[in-house]
C-alpha cells in the first residue's frame, strides 16, 4: 500500500519554471509553515528562485519566529514574474485569503493531505487524505525528485510531522509508512526529544491558567457522553499572542472515562460566539457543525454564531442528544 506516489506532471512542474511562489493556509501551523519553508529551500537548492507567502496571523509558538519570511500578497514588482505556484497544506482556494486574488493565470500545484471533495482546485494535485502531514507530502516530492532533506529541513518537517500527529499519537492508517519516513529524518540526525520541547515546551505560566479556567467550567450531559466548556468574555485571559492551548484541554477531557464528545463555547471579542466540537471514534461532530452553517471532520469541527453563549449552548446539547442513540448509548450510525 503506501501513500499514493508523487505524480509525475509534479516532478514536471518543478522543471518548467525558474521561480516559484509557496503558498499557505490562514492561521498557518507548524506543517503549514515548515512545508513551505522546506519547499522554498528545497527548490532554491535546485537554482530556483522561492517566495513564501501567508496570509497570517503567526501567534503559534511554533512558526512566531518565521513570521518575518512571508508577505501576505503578491506585491507588484513580483506580480510580472514568470513563477508556478504551490499551495501546501490547502485544498481550497477560500483558505489561502486575499493571496487567491493572485492565482489568476498561474500554473498552481495543490499539495495538501486533506481532500475538499468537489471543491478541490489547481492544474496539479497531489492529494493525499492518507498522510498525516503535509510535510510529509513534501518529504516524499523530494525523495521523488531523488534529493535527501538537509539536516535544518528535515528538522522542520519533523516539526510539521509532529504538530498534526500530536507527536505520533494520532496516526491512524498507513503508520507504517509514516514511521519509516520519519526514520530517515532521524537519520538526518534529528532527536524526537528536541522536536519535542522545541515543540510543547516554554509556554507562559498564563497558559496553564487558561487551561486550569476551561477545564473548572466542564459540564456534563446525555451520561457523561458529552462534555461542555466555556469561556466567556469577562473571564478571558490574554496572554501575549500566544494561542490558547486548547487541544490540550481538548485532550485532557476526551479521556475522560465515558466521554464521546466535547464542545468548546467561546464568547469572542468581535460578540460572536464559537464553537468548536471534538469527539472520539464515530461520533461525527462534523454533522453538527455543518447543521450550524460551520464545517469540519468527524473528530473536528466547529462553526461561529451571532447568538449569544446562553442561546447557542442548549441547542448543542440538544443536538448531541439526538447523536448519541438513547436505547444503547452507542453513536446513531449514519
Ligand atoms: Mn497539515
Amino acid at each position: 500500500m503506501g501513500y499514493l506516489d508523487v505524480p509525475p506532471e509534479l516532478i514536471a512542474f518543478l522543471d518548467r519554471y525558474d521561480a516559484f511562489f509557496l503558498m499557505g493556509h490562514i492561521d498557518p501551523d507548524g506543517d503549514c509553515i515548515g512545508a513551505q519553508m522546506v519547499m522554498a529551500s528545497f527548490l532554491r537548492r535546485r537554482g530556483k528562485t522561492a517566495h513564501l507567502f501567508s496570509p497570517g496571523p503567526f501567534n503559534r509558538k511554533e512558526i512566531r519566529a518565521y513570521g518575518g519570511y512571508f508577505l501576505d500578497r503578491v506585491p507588484a514588482e513580483l506580480q510580472r514574474l514568470r513563477a508556478g505556484v504551490f499551495v501546501l497544506d490547502c485544498a481550497t482556494r477560500d483558505r489561502i485569503g486575499g493571496l487567491a486574488q493572485d492565482l489568476a493565470g498561474r500554473e498552481t500545484a495543490v499539495v495538501d493531505h486533506h481532500s475538499a471533495g468537489d471543491q478541490d482546485f489547481g492544474d496539479i494535485r497531489y492529494i493525499e487524505p492518507r498522510a498525516p502531514s503535509v510535510t510529509l507530502l513534501v518529504q516524499k516530492i523530494m525523495e521523488a525528485a531523488g534529493d535527501t532533506p538537509t539536516p535544518e529541513e528535515a528538522r522542520k518537517l519533523f516539526v510539521g510531522f509532529a504538530t498534526d500527529t500530536g507527536f505520533f499519537r494520532h496516526l491512524e492508517t498507513e503508520a507504517g509508512e509514516a514511521l519509516r519516513m520519519v526514520a530517515r529524518l532521524a537519520d538526518r540526525g534529528i532527536t524526537p526529544r528536541s522536536v519535542y520541547r522545541e515543540t510543547y515546551g516554554s509556554h507562559s505560566l498564563e497558559s496553564r491558567f487558561f487551561i486550569a479556567d476551561a477545564l473548572r467550567t466542564t459540564e456534563t450531559f446525555h451520561d457523561g457522553k458529552l462534555l461542555l466548556v466555556h469561556e466567556l468574555r469577562d473571564h478571558s485571559r490574554s496572554f501575549q499572542g500566544e494561542n490558547r492551548q486548547t487541544d490540550q484541554v481538548y485532550q485532557l477531557l476526551l479521556s475522560v472515562e465515558g466521554c464521546q464528545a466535547l464542545a468548546f463555547i467561546r464568547e469572542e471579542p468581535d460578540d460572536t460566539t464559537s464553537v468548536s466540537l471534538r469527539s472520539v471514534d464515530s461520533v461525527d461532530v462534523g454533522k453538527i457543525a455543518r447543521d450550524f452553517g460551520g464545517g469540519g471532520h468527524r473528530n473536528a469541527a466547529g462553526f461561529s454564531t451571532r447568538e449569544s453563549y446562553l442561546e447557542t449552548r442548549p441547542r448543542i446539547i440538544e443536538a448531541f442528544g439526538s447523536l448519541f442513540d438513547p436505547a444503547d448509548g452507542n453513536p446513531v450510525s449514519r
